[in-house]
């Protein structure tokens, strides 16, 4: 590790992210925070010396900037009441909601906004320090919207990327943000806008169009085909496009086929007294992702025995998230309130129903979880991608398995043909998925699975670095 402060303004490629992919512990040691992100871009960043800037989780910490093995990491330092008011506030209480079709109401606060602003500021000028003289960057996620424009303003030598991983709605929603204009002008700073869904692209560009002078075309945005392009008036593109994330499908294969993975996924169904059906919820504990909805349809088919209570077990992992919003509180009380009614009501001494995880489980474990569940239960009300369900695919190499994934997620337009897709706001329909995936006919269930498994593999999550970074400019 070497410090980098003698090195400004060196970096080519750059990525801002409001993470850094290593956390600061409260004895000031890094520890490396491996995340699909990460895994993806590491590579090419390290090959071409690159820079990653962002926070280091750590509230009041600021410390140096360090270059590990040709990565420069440049801290941004946030001090607690920011937290406050830019991440958990604006970009958690306000824009997550907002953004998630209004699942929960979204919070209207005017403080929060110009911290939010602040904080974009300060990430812009940590990149326009780090950056190389026509260096290209790359800025990540909600947190961040204002950042293209900011460090356009400050660096217009630079080309900017920014992508969205969650979803952007549909115009009606979106103008229900007082500070709509400005996170629309932050934005299009960027001569690349990506999004996860050709829906969520084409959000963008009509409300582009509608909410500044920009003029937008009306090519349909196609995922690996068109995309779309606004003008600004300043005579700028910018290019708007799909780019479906991915997992590191490879490596998850790899975990899934080996020896200790397959014993652990058989001792774990042999713990869970040799049911005749695992069925499967791997979420963060966050109200958009519907554990609320699948426990309620579970119930109804354990209630009208279309599925037996001796014979069936959900296991829920469902790990903490967020726990200092308001919401987030009560979406845990209302799931584990229904646990244990569940539980309750059809359970017996030794044998409940559902497996409630409240903890975060290590990834090997999980994916034994996957290898171990019959039925796999992906139910948001709105989701960017769900990376969720296509770990699970990507870790059933056997061809056994069978995925029930809600509509309204990213993956439901890739994964579509192989799922099992629901409403997740119609019960019914929720509660027949889950009793025709876990009685299906074996030969069928196969050619879903082989169908859904091939697809995750060849598009995986450096397919998607590489083709952003294509449009961007980087080959
Ligand atoms: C946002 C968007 C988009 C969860 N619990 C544990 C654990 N996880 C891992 C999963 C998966 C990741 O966390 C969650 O990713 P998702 O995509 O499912 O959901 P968000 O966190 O909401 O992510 C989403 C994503 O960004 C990427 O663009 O797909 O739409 O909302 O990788 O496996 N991992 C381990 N233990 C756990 O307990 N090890």
């Amino acid at each position: 590790m070497t410090h980098a402060e003698d090195a400004p303004g060196s970096s080519d490629l750059l990525v801002v992210a409001n993470r850094l992919p290593f956390d600061l512990d409260a004895d000031g040691e890094w520890h490396r925070s491996p995340g699909g992100l990460v895994t993806a871009l590491e590579p090419t960043l390290r090959a071409r010396g690159g820079a990653w800037v962002g926070w280091p989780g750590r509230p009041d910490a600021d410390p140096d900037p360090f270059v590990e093995d040709g990565l420069t990491i440049r801290p941004v330092p946030i001090s607690a009441d920011e937290v406050a008011a830019y991440y958990e506030g604006f970009a958690n209480a306000t824009l997550w909601p907002l953004y998630h079709d209004v699942v929960a109401r979204p919070h209207f606060e005017r403080s929060w906004w110009e911290i939010y602003r602040r904080v974009n500021e300060r990430f812009a000028d940590a990149a326009a320090d780090a950056a190389a003289d026509g260096a290209t960057v790359w800025v990540q996620d909600y947190q961040l919207q204002l950042v293209p424009r900011l460090l356009r303003e400050r660096r217009p030598d630079l080309r900017i990327g920014f992508f969205l991983h969650i979803p952007f709605p549909p115009a009606e929603l979106f103008a229900q943000l007082p500070w709509r204009r400005p996170v629309v002008d932050g934005l299009l700073g960027a001569d690349v806008v990506g999004f996860q869904t050709a829906g969520g692209a084409e959000n963008f560009r009509r409300v582009a169009a509608r909410l500044t002078e920009a003029s937008a075309d009306d090519v349909p945005i196609t995922v690996g085909g068109d995309p779309g392009h606004v003008t600004a008036p300043d005579g700028r593109t910018i290019t708007i496009g799909a780019h479906p994330i991915s997992v590191d499908a490879a490596d998850l294969e790899a975990i899934a086929r080996q020896d200790d993975t397959v014993e652990r996924a058989q001792a774990l169904r042999h713990e869970l007294g040799d049911p005749r059906t695992v069925l499967l919820g791997v979420d963060r504990l966050d109200y958009t992702k519907g554990i609320d909805v699948r426990l309620q349809a579970y119930a109804e088919v354990l209630d009208d025995r279309r599925l037996d209570p001796a014979e069936t077990v959900l296991i829920q992992v469902a790990t903490p998230s967020r726990e200092r919003v308001e919401h987030y509180a009560e979406t845990r009380d209302a799931i584990e309130l229904t646990v244990g009614r569940v539980n309750g009501e059809y359970g017996s001494v030794g044998h409940p129903v559902v497996h409630y995880v409240h903890q975060s489980t290590p990834r090997e474990e999980l994916v034994a979880f996957f290898r171990a569940a019959d039925v796999m239960l992906v139910t948001p009300y709105r989701d960017g991608m769900n990376l969720v369900a296509k770990e699970y695919v990507a870790s059933r190499p056997d061809g056994a398995g069978a995925l029930v994934l809600s509509e309204f997620t990213g993956a439901a337009d890739e994964l579509g043909e192989g799922a099992f897709l629901v409403n997740p706001h119609d019960l019914d329909a929720v509660g027949d998925a889950i009793v025709t995936a876990a009685t299906q006919d074996p030969a069928d269930a196969r050619r879903r699975m082989e169908h859904m498994h091939a697809h995750v593999l060849e598009n995986d999550v450096e397919r998607w670095a590489e083709g952003f970074l294509a449009a961007l400019g980087v080959t």
